[in-house]
């Protein structure tokens, strides 16, 4: 007998879209189904993507989260997890983030893969995403989780779209076959402060591992990535809470820099 119903998955998936539409925080859906598995919580995360698509967005990728030995002491949990990426979520170039629109809105920088082939099947090494992928950019990734506090079980997490609200990519676009991706230093500054630095190495020893893990993922529940598509490979270093007037520069080797206003 499964702990939660077809029906109750819908209306879990409506509650924390609701939430991110409304900028209101919800009460954990664990407090009611305290029993709720990843499988199931993966699920609502794909109805959670089917009404997202019935609403008229697009869906563009995937984000990593939980790469990072920083972001799992964060979270105090070590098991990466994914979620998707829609065509709301890019920022333009000089478009500031609006807190009004956002619930609890934190910051981190991340190395963003753009595929040229799709990627499937569990015999995925770092040679074969690096052919498969059209191009790596610098990025920027704003969570904002809908539960109260920003605290949540994995399972919450995942069944909110791992807390993806917003990206922002960089213009300058490089080939993974022209540095190494390992090696590659990124420092982030809020208002003048050095916050954190890392590199590419932080993730998972090499961001690829990210998409292997990605692509691993799918494979399970049937799916796969598909050429075109932008995955986001997970924090380098913590996340930062955003305030009013804030200025985030993110400063990347060879990818260049970033900035984020906060209005
Ligand atoms: C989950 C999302 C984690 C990352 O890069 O590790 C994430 C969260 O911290 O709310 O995006
Ligand atoms: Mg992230």
């Amino acid at each position: 007998m499964p702990g939660i119903s077809k029906a109750q998955m819908y209306e879990c998936a409506k509650r924390t879209i609701a939430a991110e539409d409304a900028h209101q925080a919800i009460p954990q859906l664990i407090h009611t189904f305290p029993d709720l598995t990843f499988e199931e919580a993966y699920q609502i995360q794909d109805i959670r993507a089917k009404f997202r698509i019935e609403q008229g967005f697009k869906a563009i990728g995937y984000k990593m989260g939980l790469t990072s030995k920083a972001k799992q002491q964060m979270l105090g949990r070590t098991e990466p997890t994914y979620g998707r990426l829609f065509d709301y979520m890019p920022l333009g170039e000089n478009e500031p983030l609006e807190l009004k629109k956002h619930i609890q809105p934190k910051v981190e920088t991340e190395i963003a893969f753009v595929m040229k082939e799709a990627l499937q099947g569990l015999d995925v090494d770092i040679a074969t995403v690096l052919k498969a992928t059209d191009y790596i950019v610098a990025s920027l990734e704003i969570i904002d989780s809908r539960y109260i506090d920003f605290k949540f079980s994995s399972q919450d997490g995942i069944a909110d779209n791992i807390s993806a609200s917003r990206i922002k990519l960089g213009s300058i676009k490089i080939s993974p076959n022209d540095t190494d991706l390992a090696a590659l230093g990124i420092k982030i500054n809020i208002n003048g402060t050095d916050v954190a630095n890392g590199n590419g190495a932080a993730v998972l020893d090499h961001p690829a591992n990210a998409i292997i893990m990605l692509v691993k993922m799918l494979h399970r529940e049937g799916k796969f990535l598909e050429a075109g598509q932008i995955v986001m490979t997970g924090a380098v270093t913590a996340a930062y809470k955003l305030a009013a007037g804030d200025k985030v520069t993110a400063t990347f080797d060879v990818l260049g820099e970033l900035t984020l206003t906060v209005v």
